[in-house]
């Protein structure tokens, strides 16, 4: 050999689009490929990127494999580089070709480090050495394996030690990560839904603000909420007579029974009145004043939830609450998702009118910037502080072992930054 290294510089065409964007399949490939050829790995860091497209490098003892893929046109671009004779790049090639079901792939080999260039450097090589490469060990291996979600801005991502689950539903993407730092994580179309760790703030907020705050619901209508997180803190309040969940994805309940079983755990509750069906046309059907308290657990408006974030939704959802009936929903970050946040807003107002409708906020380290937002809407008298019973809401926690909700979060919630103000009285 003539080089220190042989550099293939690698581009697969037609790849099966799944295979490109799918980042557990992706680094075990980029490994495999480096093991077949004969190369010792060191380490790997692999990104996905929502909604696709994954990045990674494979670091061997002899270089490196390193990866970019872009789903969208079925592509991806390889480096191939190793140094040595002990391992054939080649050998990678047709590995990845397989792997990525590539229509066909074309490749240009470099010489790198020409020795006719070079010459040798006189230094003791043992006095650069660190423990973690004595003659004696085996090299130290680790792995770096990230989520993303992301928009043309901003993103957030998660370490994680792989896919729990994976499946592509009628309506979405469904998937379960075993995050690091935050346990289990559902994600519908590459968008964070929930996770182990932080789940409670969401679903205490959007459960225990209107059940707490109407004067005697008996009757909880849940649309959306799959995971069940939801359901599970309606169902604290033990004298509520009816609670019906409309989900349309059963994927998304047997994922999260599978994965997720604590925020899950309602979902076979006998007084859980669970129904697999289109939750607009459920609402659509119901009888006018059916349900004291609507909630509307939603995922973002795109892809199933669009039509829940539509007027003639929540024209018929006012309808189907009872005189003094409350609505809630997820509705945005007000950092993140500006538009639809002031559109919705505007939406909730020339229904329920201007005096009727409030926002409140609760920080949720998993969600696009933390900052996420609830909407309170109301039918008749029940507002979310007038008359707030607070040693009711204080006992209720108390007793409930509650990890985020409480009297005093409960009142603060509703305090709203001024930028928020303005956004909802444009
Ligand atoms: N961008 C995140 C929006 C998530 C809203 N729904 C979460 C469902 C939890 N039950």
């Amino acid at each position: 050999m003539a080089s220190l290294g042989r550099h293939i510089i690698v581009e697969y065409y037609d790849c099966a689009p799944e295979a490109l964007n799918d980042v557990t399949h992706i680094e075990k490939s980029m490994e495999g490929a480096a093991v077949e050829a004969g190369a010792t790995i060191i380490n790997s860091t692999f990104h996905h990127f929502s909604p696709y497209g994954v990045s990674g490098v494979v670091v061997i003892e002899e270089s490196h494999l390193a990866i970019h893929t872009w789903p969208e046109y079925g592509y991806a671009s390889v480096d191939l580089f190793t140094c040595g004779e002990s391992v054939d790049p080649w050998v990678s090639y047709q590995y990845l070709k397989e792997a990525f079901k590539a229509a066909h792939g074309s490749a240009v080999e470099l010489k790198r480090g020409e020795l006719a260039l070079l010459s040798k450097k006189d230094f003791d090589i043992h006095q650069l050495r660190d423990e973690k490469s004595t003659d004696a060990g085996e090299p130290i291996r680790t792995r770096d394996v990230w989520f993303t979600e992301r928009d043309d801005k901003i993103a957030l991502s998660m370490k994680h030690n792989g896919k729990l689950y994976d499946q592509q539903s009628a309506f979405q993407r469904v998937e379960v990560y075993e995050t690091q730092a935050y346990g289990n994580m559902l994600t519908l179309d590459g968008m964070v839904m929930t996770t182990e760790k932080d789940e409670y703030v969401y679903h205490e907020m959007i459960a225990h603000v209107p059940v707490l705050t109407h004067p005697n619901p008996k009757r909880v209508l849940i649309i959306g909420g799959g995971d069940g997180g939801t359901a599970r803190e309606i169902l604290r309040h033990t004298d509520l007579e009816e609670v019906v969940m409309v989900e349309i994805d059963e994927k998304v309940i047997e994922a999260c029974k599978l994965h997720l079983p604590n925020i899950a755990s309602a979902l076979d509750d006998p007084r859980l009145d669970l129904i697999v069906d289109d939750g607009i046309k459920y609402v659509n059907e119901a009888p006018d004043g059916s349900f004291d308290v609507v909630i509307v657990d939603s995922t973002d408006p795109v892809g199933p939830a669009e039509g829940l974030f539509s007027i003639d939704f929540y024209k018929e959802v006012y309808r189907i609450l009872s005189p003094n009936g409350v609505m809630v929903t997820q509705s945005e970050s007000p950092r993140f998702n500006n538009k639809v946040f002031k559109e919705v807003y505007q939406v909730y107002r020339s229904i329920f009118g201007l005096d009727k409708v409030h926002c409140y906020l609760a920080y949720i380290p998993t969600y696009p910037t933390g900052m996420w937002s609830f909407s309170y809407s109301t039918k008749g008298a029940s507002h979310p502080l007038k008359g707030f019973d607070l040693n009711k809401s204080k006992e209720f926690a108390e007793k409930n072992g509650l990890n985020y909700y409480n009297e005093d979060v409960h009142s603060a919630a509703f305090a709203l930054p001024n930028f928020v103000k303005q956004m909802i009285d444009q």
